[in-house]
């Protein structure tokens, strides 16, 4: 069986969950209990984190590095057909990661519909497409060392808008029905640009991609405070990035990356303001200590992303709400395998989602309107406290998933035989 392994098969996931079986009943049982004096049904919370997809970025099945080195391990993806699937894997063991988000230029292909042909045999398809005009690609006319879609000349900003719009072309060849832009713009010394003009180029370009997008599609706006631009970013904040969605139009909406914000900010009330705005669209999950520092979500601050979680699930829970924003897996695997990093991520993210179901909302609603602030925390710290890892583990078991993924992943050898197959 490891000879040829591309997947891993749903035998081999059946084989190591029968060994798991009991022990999973055994911890299910008991947090059901607790949670039934609650009032809470497990089995429908369980339902619940079944329903929490997440996509999986090619470019996080490599590692990535810093601008001061990578340190790659043997094994790794060498095209995009190899990303899929490493991404193919993670979904395997998890249930739950059935979308692949592609980055262009880097997963450019000729023949698009063969990769969609090779990713529907891995059981996968295709997340929001993304573009690239924060770097310079081999053989290009212009340059963007100063800038894309807010340049100073026009040549180059439609140099950036045609790329934009050839993304979406791809991404209609391969099923995908949002396009996500983060740009590199601003500047770096005080003078540099004018600030009103270097939006209102930015506006200008994004309208002109939007107007190229079919009518079912999403624009994806990311913003972030600072790098590569130091002292000024063109989309450097969610209220700028509100002024722009707003200013583009409907299908405009705005993606948070979790590491895009000043230490301290309180990214949940963020996303409170872009709900209410109808103005969410998407995410991209990671963690950081400091600035966009890539880490694997809730390893810094796994209370911060309930919380984050808390105003999703309240926003999801409310009645007639079509709330249903992209979400995605944004990180750089330095450390840690590609593939374990990113199967600890989606577990990290299942427990800490079915926390945030935990909230009795009406409760909390209750207290909070009394000004009762202590019970009020508590019915957070309650949910948060939980041990969801049963639930979580339980969700993947009916989702076809492994209860212990990352122990199956290492068991089935599958990194080693990709080395000998790829090499590195
Ligand atoms: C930028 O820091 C970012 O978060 C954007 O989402 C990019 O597309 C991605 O990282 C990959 O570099
Ligand atoms: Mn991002």
């Amino acid at each position: 069986m490891k000879a040829e392994l591309d997947r891993i098969s749903g035998d081999w996931i059946a084989e190591s969950n029968r060994k798991r079986k009991k022990g999973l009943e055994s911890d299910y049982a008991a947090v059901g209990k607790m949670l039934n004096r609650r009032k809470v049904e497990v089995d429908l919370v369980v339902e619940k984190v079944r329903k929490f997809q997440v996509a999986v970025p090619s470019w996080g099945t490599v590692t990535g590095g810093t601008r001061f080195g990578r340190f790659p391990i043997p094994g790794l993806p060498r095209d995009i057909f190899e990303k899929l699937d490493d991404a193919a894997v993670v979904n395997d063991l998890t249930g739950a990661n059935p979308r692949v988000s592609l980055h262009f230029p880097w997963d450019l292909v000729n023949d698009p519909l063969a990769l969609k042909k090779h990713a529907r045999s891995r059981g996968v398809g295709f997340d929001a497409v993304n573009s690239n005009t924060f770097e310079d690609q081999p053989g290009q006319d212009l340059s963007y060392k100063f800038g894309s879609l807010s340049h100073s000349s026009k040549a180059v900003r439609d140099q950036a808008i045609a790329h934009n719009l050839e993304v979406i072309g791809s991404g209609i060849k391969l099923g995908s029905k949002a396009i996500s832009i983060w740009i590199g713009d601003g500047s770096n010394f005080p003078g540099q640009v004018s600030f009103r003009k270097n939006f209102e180029r930015y506006l200008d370009s994004l309208r002109k991609i939007y107007r190229g997008m079919p009518k079912d599609w999403t624009m994806l706006i990311e913003y972030k405070p600072f790098e590569p631009a130091f002292y000024y970013t063109t989309l450097a904040d969610w209220g700028s990035a509100l002024m722009a969605g707003n200013a583009v139009g409907v299908r405009c909406k705005i993606l948070v990356d979790l590491g895009h914000h000043l230490p301290g900010t309180n990214v949940e009330a963020v996303v409170a303001r872009l709900i209410q705005a109808g103005k969410l669209g998407g995410f991209h999950f990671n963690d950081s200590q400091y600035a966009d520092d890539d880490l694997t979500a809730g390893s810094i601050a796994p209370y911060r992303l309930f919380r984050i979680f808390l105003e999703l699930v309240s926003a999801s829970a409310e009645p007639g709400g079509k709330f249903k924003p992209a979400y995605l897996i944004d990180q750089s695997h330095n450390l840690k395998d590609p593939i374990e990093a990113l199967l600890q991520t989606m577990l990290e993210l299942q427990i800490i989602w079915a926390k945030a179901l935990l909230v009795d909302l009406k409760a909390l609603d209750f207290f909070r309107e009394r000004n009762d602030v202590l019970m009020a925390e508590n019915e957070l710290k309650q949910a948060f406290h939980t041990d969801t890892r049963p639930i979580a583990a339980r969700a993947r078991l009916l989702s076809g998933g492994a209860i212990a993924p990352i122990e199956l992943f290492r068991e089935s050898g599958y990194r080693k035989l990709k080395a000998e197959e790829r090499g590195g």
